[in-house]
């Protein structure tokens, strides 16, 4: 029987890594797209090992000749659109290029499947951060949307063109608003692997001190791990559909810092207050978080708490690591790193 044929765009991302080695267990037949860039960009996919295991395309969402070509191609029977300026923060410096790769780059996909492939089905990363400054916490589907950054704006667009594709079209295309997951392959820009990267390099006497924003703001965290099985079982669903996957649970960026630091056997102290908080650690007295305010956004999404019981009964969805053993999960895999060498990746 032949394969099933994925089409994964962003292979080279966290996400992109972990539901590539999930579709591989299962079977699949796996291309992933990769921007060319001068150096190699492929580390995520070594690190677990399927680097030979799936077949890497050339693809730049801003570019459309690129994304028919591909599509013409590799024929496949699911897309995951996971390709994205993904970094908030970013997206205050380069809106219009986030509108155009994140957002825009969407009507692209979709409209060469419309041509090309129309009966493939069609995943959209959509995220919490479409909420924005929610007007109901926990936010589920039919929480109104009120994005607080050019990238949510960008990711807003993404979601509802999608929508219009199944409504207009029939499309089997479906959206997943996935609230934070992180793990040990996060982008060291990301607040949860930027502190266990740097609490590493503090334990191992490379670093003296860990640069934050806004230890205020609550984010429901989940594993990467357990949110490409609720992509695909989006896909499998019999029409096309959205769905939220959360943890349910909320936390500071404070008490992230109080996970990781424990873990790495540090024991955090708070003292002061808004730009002059500072995080000791009170087995040898020394300052180790500080603040910057280089790392506050022009406005911030202060909380996001997700309520994922529609996945949980239509798609038998649910995760399976908690926050903490995250937390733990990070911090001993950027120890072992930054024993090796310094924690850049
Ligand atoms: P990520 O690690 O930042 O990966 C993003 C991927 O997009 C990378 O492979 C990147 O390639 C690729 N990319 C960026 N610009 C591109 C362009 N112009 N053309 C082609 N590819 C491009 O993101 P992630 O954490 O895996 O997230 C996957 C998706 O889910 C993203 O769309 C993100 O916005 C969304 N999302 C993430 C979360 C989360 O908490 N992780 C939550 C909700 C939604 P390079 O390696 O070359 O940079
Ligand atoms: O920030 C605060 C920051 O950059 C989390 C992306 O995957 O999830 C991610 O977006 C919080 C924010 O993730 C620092 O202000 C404090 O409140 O880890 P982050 P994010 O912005 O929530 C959503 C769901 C996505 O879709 C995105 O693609 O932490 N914070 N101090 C900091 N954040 C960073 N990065 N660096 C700091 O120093």
């Amino acid at each position: 029987m032949a394969r099933n044929v994925a089409l994964i765009t962003g292979v080279t991302g966290q996400d992109g890594a972990y539901l590539s080695r999930y579709l591989l267990e299962k079977g699949y037949e796996v291309h992933g797209t990769m921007r060319r860039t001068s150096s190699p960009i492929a580390w995520r996919l070594e690190a677990l090992g399927i680097r030979d295991d799936i077949t890497p395309v050339v693809m730049d969402l801003a570019e459309y000749s690129n994304i028919r070509r591909v599509i013409e191609r590799v024929r496949p029977d699911e897309v995951y659109n996971l390709a994205a300026q993904s970094f908030v923060a970013t997206s205050f410096e380069q809106p219009i290029y986030t509108a155009d790769v994140t957002g825009l780059s969407v009507a692209r996909l979709l409209e060469a499947l419309r041509e090309l492939r129309s009966n493939a089905k069609f995943y959209q990363a959509s995220t919490s951060e479409m909420f924005g400054l929610a007007s109901d916490t926990p936010q589920r589907e039919t929480t109104p949307f009120h994005p607080r950054s050019p990238y949510g704006v960008a990711k807003l667009y993404a979601h509802w063109i999608t929508v219009n594709y199944r409504e207009s079209y029939g499309m089997h295309a479906s959206t997943g608003i996935l609230f934070n997951h992180e793990s040990p392959l996060r982008g060291i820009e990301f607040v949860t692997r930027k502190i266990t990267a740097a609490l590493a390099e503090i334990q191992c006497g490379r670093r003296q001190a860990l640069f934050l924003g806004n230890l205020d703001a609550k984010r429901d965290w989940g594993f990467a791990g357990d949110y490409v099985s609720g992509m695909w079982r989006i896909l499998q669903h019999s029409t096309g559909d959205d769905f939220v996957l959360s943890t349910g649970v909320t936390h500071t960026v404070r008490q992230f810092v109080e996970w990781a630091a424990s873990a790495a056997g540090m024991c955090i102290s708070w003292s002061g207050s808004g730009i002059h908080e500072r995080g000791i650690d009170t087995k040898n007295g020394r300052v180790i978080v500080e603040i910057d305010e280089q790392f506050y956004r022009p406005a911030e999404v202060d909380i996001l708490l997700g309520d994922a019981s529609k996945a949980k009964t239509m798609l038998d969805w649910s995760p399976k690591c908690s926050v903490q053993d995250l937390a733990v999960m990070m911090m001993e895999a950027d120890l072992r790193r930054a024993t090796a060498g310094p924690v850049l990746v």
